[in-house]
């Protein structure tokens, strides 16, 4: 098998009246996660990737340190941007979430706006390019974490990623040029989809369904 570049849910002009344009979707999904799932294409036979999952390559990468970066660089930005396809819809964001998820932030954060502050605060401080996440962490908690470039929280360990927020300038740029905090912000209040969270909440996390 080969790893493939999976459909977005939604039209290419879909979410740009939610603040993310025609155009950075085409590049966005159409040119940079490309040539991540080519890249990794390239390694399966070289790195001995034959028969893993994606999220069985992540981790083992992550395990390797920097012998693992090769890997995990590809790896990783392809399952982050699976995921971040899934997590965002037309009209998403506000306030109005699902009553498990919003419960279980609610116990876990203290409330709907400190859990959207620390987000957009982990990704402010995510200096250079990386990644901010909603995790549920080994003892069941919900987790606000970053990482750099393409690590996620299945290769560090941390937990299980129910949302993630690219903030990588290719992005956020033609829509918010170097505001990253305006595209958190929208993210956030314009873009989430509560509904694909709160099921992966339920679910254990997003399965890709990709092998090598
Ligand atoms: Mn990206």
């Amino acid at each position: 098998m080969a790893f493939s570049l999976p459909s977005l849910p939604y039209d290419v002009s879909a979410l740009a009246a939610s603040g993310m344009c025609q155009e950075t979707l085409e590049l966005h999904h159409g040119k940079h996660h490309n040539a991540y799932v080519t890249a990794l294409n390239g390694l399966v036979e070289s790195k001995g990737l034959a028969g893993k999952t994606l999220e069985q390559i992540v981790a083992e990468a992550g395990r390797a340190g920097a012998d693992g970066l090769p890997v995990l660089n590809q790896a990783g930005q392809h399952w982050n941007h699976t995921l971040f396809w899934q997590v965002m819809k037309p009209n998403g964001g506000g306030d109005s979430l699902p009553a498990q998820l919003g419960a279980k932030i609610d116990a876990d954060f203290g409330g709907l706006a400190q859990f959207k502050e620390a987000f957009k605060q982990a990704g402010v401080t995510q200096f250079g390019s990386g990644w901010a996440w909603l995790i549920v962490d080994a003892s069941g908690k919900l987790k606000v974490t970053k990482t750099a470039n393409g690590a996620n929280p299945i290769s560090t360990g941390e937990g299980t990623p129910i949302l993630g927020a690219d903030v990588w300038e290719h992005a956020y740029y033609l829509d918010f040029r170097n505001v990253r905090p305006g595209y958190l912000d929208n993210f956030l209040n314009k873009l989430v989809n509560w509904e694909v969270v709160d099921s992966l909440l339920s679910s254990g996390g997003l399965k890709s369904g990709q092998s090598a």
